[in-house]
């Protein structure tokens, strides 16, 4: 214990003494960051970093993503032979997520989050009929927009000794959002959306996440292992499938202001358990209102960049795409996913 209280003593005069170098050379804006621009985790990852004691970070992340096209398994299936088993299939969905994102550093060693996400999903779906040999395809487009689970969270800097840094988070999802949005479609006034469009999950979730940071004079790598876990059962039926995100990074910095980054996402995530009764019909007819066609993994690379626009702000930008779908179908595969994010702190 001696030991490691030394250690932390004498990395945080390190910590000062690298920021006293720091403000003389950047005496543009007064600055009480230690941070080197390529010491930030790249813009799709969030709660990779702390804060000091009284320090605020406020901020909006943005998430754009396509989906176009269905795959079964690891295999594409062109939407011809899916319409062999489904009258109604999607055919592309956009999603965009734009989050409120703020951080305090309640001491030096804990730093509490709160995230508010405004979600807008749009899918586009065609219905197939045969009828006495006339084939009908009916284009039709479903829509929702809400208030996203709003989540609010701790990170505990376990172990820093300047070069390496242990965080340990956990957020507490609160089922803020809608999960029983309807909509009018071809077939009916008023359906139930399906899975995938529905914002919320309807249930109280706990993500667990563990950061392990190494920051070098220049440059960083870092690593966060997630698990979204939920609990209980939503006032619809069913539980949303349990989720693993393991991300890697590293981070270069060109020059004092600009810092080039990338990194590769893995995700699994499971079935749902029970289902929507206002779905369970609908489920032979269209994959997404089937709540065992909801699980599937992935993996993805992404590049992009952290700007230091003043001492105390940055602007960060990825775009990334999956080299690797494996998901329970027919259903749509991710296309492209693009993260930006405006930071303040103070
Ligand atoms: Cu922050």
């Amino acid at each position: 214990m001696k030991k490691l209280f030394a250690t932390l003593a004498l990395s945080s005069m390190g910590l000062m003494a690298q920021n006293t170098e720091h403000t003389s050379h950047d005496n543009s804006c007064s600055c009480n960051e230690s941070h080197n621009i390529s010491h930030y985790a790249p813009a799709g990852v969030m709660g990779a970093h702390v804060h000091k004691k009284g320090e605020w970070m406020i901020g909006t992340r943005s998430m754009f993503m396509e989906m176009d096209g269905l795959r079964d398994g690891t295999n594409r299936v062109s939407n011809n032979k899916a319409h062999k088993d489904y009258m109604v299939l999607p055919k592309d969905m956009k999603m965009q997520m734009h989050m409120l994102d703020v951080m305090y550093g309640l001491n030096d060693d804990w730093t509490l989050t709160l995230m508010v996400p405004w979600v807008r999903y749009s899918m586009n779906l065609n219905r197939r009929m045969t009828m006495m040999g006339t084939t009908t395809d009916t284009k039709f487009k479903t829509r929702n927009e809400g208030l996203g689970d709003i989540k609010v969270g701790s990170i505990y800097r376990a172990y820093d000794d300047g070069d390496e840094q242990v965080l340990l988070g956990l957020t507490l999802n609160l089922p803020t959002a809608n999960f029983d949005e309807e909509s009018n479609t071809p077939m009916r006034d008023d359906m139930r959306l399906g899975y995938p469009m529905q914002i919320g999950s309807g249930t109280w979730d706990l993500i667990p996440s563990i950061v392990y940071n190494k920051f070098y004079t220049n440059w960083s790598w870092g690593t966060k292992l997630e698990a979204t876990i939920h609990t209980g059962e939503n006032s619809e039926g069913y539980r949303r499938g349990d989720k693993l995100t393991y991300n890697l990074w590293a981070s270069r910095e060109l020059n004092p202001v600009l810092a080039l980054n990338s990194r590769v996402e893995f995700n699994a995530w499971e079935d749902y358990r029970g289902d929507d009764d206002n779905l369970e019909p609908m489920s032979g007819m269209n994959p997404v209102a089937d709540a065992d066609l909801r699980g599937g993994k992935d993996a993805s690379f992404f590049a992009g960049f952290t700007w230091k626009t003043c001492s105390k702000s940055r602007v960060q930008f990825e775009a990334g795409m999956p080299f690797y779908q494996e998901i329970d179908g027919p259903n749509l595969e991710k296309d492209l996913t693009v993260n930006v994010n405006f930071l303040y702190s103070f």
